[in-house]
């Protein structure tokens, strides 16, 4: 008896539900029409990565434009791209110094065995006090490379962001499984400020992997019948994990760990396999880590919440105090924030001064591209 207001309750649900296949939603448990079996038979899933992936490059001529040609093809067959000493010595210096000496605001998340502290940069934080940063938060390089990966216009998040991985707590960093983030294109960008070797965590990525062929197609299709009851929850809200099996059979040999040094920024379209790469042992990543996300049908015909200039200058309190209300909150939250404190913990001390200064000489990895660009 109890089933039948909850079956009439989805039923009014329903033309929400159906509006939302026309968005960025992914959720195969949350939503009963792009987790359905019969209608993923019927190929939604794949009609949507399909329509989606179209869109984008329709989109992407456009947006190359502004972008060197020679990065673009390589962007466009990899689905990242890999810049070194990315900003010059002296504004890279000054990033980490302002960083450094200041007090800040963090949010934090705990993963088993991975915790992520993040402080978010927005305008009214930075224009006045942190010239450095506000610089890098307007570097037309990084915005147009977001959009570009991203396949569309948009403000992107930026934050500093610090990843410790590996013996913090036992279990399973999920980030270290290969996965897809969304069924759209969508991108990631990371500055890191110091060295990363091998077997520090890297970010990996696998060459090609944006790009939908056949069997990447069939493999979607298989996964879209049952991810509504996948075990594994980042798999059921729509973000799909591969084993190295299944990437082999759908025809994926490379895979590029991106042991950089500092200074060098990674762009991604994180619609293709990437993964965090397992730390062995205890590591500290410190990166300005950046993000955009849209609508991949309607972006650019609808303003965006971001778009807004009031929003736009002030979305890092906006979300700090989001997240200050969650925390407290019955259901609590994921991201937990934190008094203001400092950032220079011994081990990230030790980073930068150790590491950060190298610059221009990975220590693994392919060297891909020696210009500076600003
Ligand atoms: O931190 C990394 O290297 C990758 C994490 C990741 O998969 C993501 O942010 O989507
Ligand atoms: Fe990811």
């Amino acid at each position: 008896m109890q089933d039948l207001p909850r079956a009439f309750l989805m039923l009014l649900e329903l033309p929400y539900h159906a509006v939302m296949l026309l968005s960025s939603q992914k959720n195969f448990a949350r939503n009963p029409l792009i987790g359905s079996r019969l209608l993923n038979r019927l190929g939604l899933h794949i009609g949507r990565k399909r329509l989606a992936g179209a869109m984008t490059s329709i989109r992407r001529a456009r947006l190359r434009k502004s972008l060197d040609d020679e990065l673009v093809e390589r962007f466009d067959r990899q689905g990242y791209i890999r810049i070194n000493d990315f900003l010059c010595a002296e504004d890279f210096a000054s990033i980490k110094k302002e960083l450094l000496s200041n007090t800040w605001i963090f949010l934090e998340m705990r993963q088993p065995s991975t915790a992520t502290l993040r402080i978010n940069l927005d305008a009214s934080l930075c224009r006045d006090r942190y010239p450095a940063i506000q610089k890098l938060l307007v570097n037309p390089a990084l915005r147009s490379w977001l959009s570009y990966a991203a396949g569309y216009p948009g403000e992107p998040i930026i934050a500093i962001q610090v990843i410790r991985s590996g013996g913090v707590a036992s279990g399973h960093d999920p980030q270290s499984d290969w996965h897809a983030d969304t069924f759209h294109s969508t991108s990631k960008a990371w500055l890191f400020l110091h060295d990363v070797a091998e077997n520090e965590g890297p970010f990996a990525y696998i060459p090609g992997s944006h790009r939908l062929t056949n069997k990447r197609l069939l493999w979607e299709k298989e996964q879209s019948l049952e991810a509504a009851d996948n075990l594994n929850v980042y798999h059921r809200h729509g973000s799909f994990r591969a084993s190295e099996i299944e990437l082999e059979q759908m025809g994926y040999s490379i895979m590029e760990t991106m042991a950089v040094a500092g200074n060098t920024l990674v762009v991604g379209d994180t619609s293709g396999f990437h993964r965090r790469t397992p730390s062995p042992g205890p590591t500290t990543r410190l990166e300005v880590y950046a993000s955009l996300r849209r609508n991949p049908f309607f972006a650019g015909f609808f303003p965006h919440i971001m778009a807004l200039p009031w929003v736009r200058d002030h979305w890092a309190e906006l979300a700090f105090s989001y997240f200050q209300r969650k925390s407290v909150s019955k259901k609590g939250s994921a991201w937990v924030p934190s008094k203001p404190r400092k950032l220079n913990t011994d081990e990230v001390d030790k980073l930068m001064s150790m590491k950060g200064d190298k610059q221009g000489q990975a220590k693994a990895g392919i060297l891909e591209y020696q210009g500076r660009v600003h």
